[in-house]
């Protein structure tokens, strides 16, 4: 179908915003970017998400963690105090689980989450101080995605990097051992990371988990084009966008799509663009890698990463992988 490009974007907008729109919509097929969820409302809708019945990756996560903490941080620390550094942190609330276990070990346990907004980490991160004594939170604002710096630490402390949530499998391949590669070279020998996976598991499970009844990633999914209605001008009808969500068995992932419902153009003006859809054409908005066993071990060794323990849960459909940098 044609697209009809003018000129490129207003000064006003966030260039990464403005590049990416532009590009993913010009694209045959088009694509926008995952991270574009994230405003303040798509963060609400993905904690709501975490919280309905279909979508076991959080409380299956949560429960491998509960049962382990305390082998997770000791293995961690060996002899030394551990720190904890989150990528991505989010609400934290599994992170407790691992904050609770390590301050039971050491009087003072740093933890410093990184993410790329500033109120994400003061909302979510600075109420751990108040509730596990002996914690003591250093937000880093960063994008860990392009760059990672850590402060060093005393000769007597390790780090526990972790990555959880399954984040990474938001990342396409390549990407992820980048960002890993990243994560290794600004840690020192001995320190560890805990990277939790999704699993492959039977289609009819995933399929529910990204596409509810009651329909709220359904909602998370069209946020993305009310997003664009005010960040960009555009004048999308997120109503005329079907939420489809597909497994690819070949590429092992889940795919988001918001499929138009009939023949309609869209303006994006802050971006000088205006993009025809076909009936049934799709946006291609994100995808989710589900891991077979072995693969997150393999991901973190190429990393420069020694895995030592994986625990998974009983029914096999989520791993947490403790790994030693070498
Ligand atoms: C954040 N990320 C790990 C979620 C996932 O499962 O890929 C995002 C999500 N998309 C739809 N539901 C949840």
């Amino acid at each position: 179908m044609t697209t009809i490009p003018v000129s490129p974007a207003s000064p006003h907008i966030s260039d990464k915003i403005a590049s990416s729109v532009y590009e993913g919509l010009l694209s045959n097929p088009k694509w926008l970017p995952s991270w574009l969820f994230y405003d303040s409302a798509g963060s609400r809708l993905f904690e709501e998400i975490t919280r309905i019945p279909e979508y076991y990756v959080t409380r299956t996560e949560r429960a491998i963690l509960e049962a382990h903490a305390s082998e997770i941080v000791s293995r961690a620390a060996g002899e030394n105090s551990l720190r904890l550094v989150e990528l991505g942190a989010g609400s934290a609330e599994k992170t407790r689980l691992l904050l609770s276990a390590a301050a039971e070990r050491q009087d003072t346990v740093f933890y410093e989450p990184v993410d790329v907004s500033a109120s994400a980490l003061i909302e979510g991160q600075m109420r751990i101080e108040e509730e596990i004594p002996g914690v003591l939170v250093c937000p880093r604002v960063e994008d860990y995605t392009h760059n990672l710096e850590l402060d060093t630490t005393l000769p007597t402390e390790r780090r526990l990097v972790l990555y959880i949530g399954s984040s990474i499998g938001n990342f396409e391949p390549g990407e992820s051992l980048l960002l890993l590669e990243r994560v290794r070279a600004a840690l020192d020998p001995g320190d560890c990371l805990l990277l939790g996976v999704d699993l492959v598991k039977e289609h009819s499970v995933l399929l529910a988990a990204y596409d509810d009844k009651a329909g709220v990633t359904a909602a998370f999914n069209r946020n993305l084009l009310v997003r664009l209605n005010r960040e960009l001008d555009a004048d999308f009808h997120p109503e005329m966008f079907a939420h489809r969500a597909v497994w690819n068995e070949a590429k092992s992932r889940m795919e988001m799509h918001l499929v138009s419902e009939k023949r309609q153009t869209v303006g994006l003006p802050a971006i000088d663009l205006r993009v025809e859809f076909e009936d049934g054409e799709s946006i291609h908005t994100e995808n989710s890698y589900k891991y077979r066993p072995g693969d997150a071990e393999a991901l973190v060794a190429k990393a420069g990463f020694a895995p030592e323990v994986t625990w998974m849960d009983e029914r096999g459909w989520f791993a947490v992988c403790l790994a030693r940098a070498v």
